[in-house]
Formats: structure tokens, sequence, C-alpha cells
């Protein structure tokens, strides 16, 4: 009985450090300088397919990390296409 309860304050300890290591999310990584990004959808899609590889994207913008790609990629299909890099630019109030 003793052994059942260790393992059961065990499993709580668990999933209450799991909760505190999940607490500090935030629902949408903020966009550093998003007036960085004020370039035309052909400068970036280097290749000319219509779609921004991450690939792509690292190379136009290296200081940037995966995640701004992910906030832009509302598809999530993991590329950009001309309407997702329009949509982002409008959301921050950048028009070129
Ligand atoms: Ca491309
Ligand atoms: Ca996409």
């Amino acid at each position: 009985m003793v052994t059942m309860l260790k393992f059961m304050i065990c499993a709580l300890m668990v999933v209450v450090g799991i909760g505190c290591a999940g607490a500090p999310r935030q629902p949408a990584p903020a966009i550093e300088n998003p007036g960085e990004y004020n370039i035309c959808f052909r400068e970036l899609d280097a290749d000319g397919n219509g779609e921004v590889s991450s690939a792509e994207f690292q190379q136009r913008f290296p200081q940037a990390g995966g995640d701004v790609l992910k906030t832009m990629d509302t598809s999530g299909d993991g590329v950009l296409d001309h309407a997702e890099w329009h949509a982002f630019l409008a959301a921050h109030g950048i028009s070129h």
C-alpha cells in the first residue's frame, strides 16, 4: 500500500512538473522587427516555384528562427505561398 502511495506521488510530481514546464508557453511567437520582412515575395522565392521553402527563407533571413516561418505558414504545409506572405505583411501593417 505504501509502495502504491509512493508511486502515486511520483506520478503526480511528473504531471505537475510537465504542467509547470509548459506554463510559460506563448500562444503565438511574436515577430521581432516585422518591418525587416518588407520585401517582394519574388525576392524570397529564389527558385521561382511560387513557394518559399524554409531553406529559401533562411537564406534571405538568416537571423530569423524557424518559428517565424511557422508563424507565417498558416496552412501548415511548411512553405509560404504568396497569400500567406501578404497576409503576414498586412497583419503587421506593412504594405508594399
Ligand atoms: Ca521556392
Ligand atoms: Ca503554407
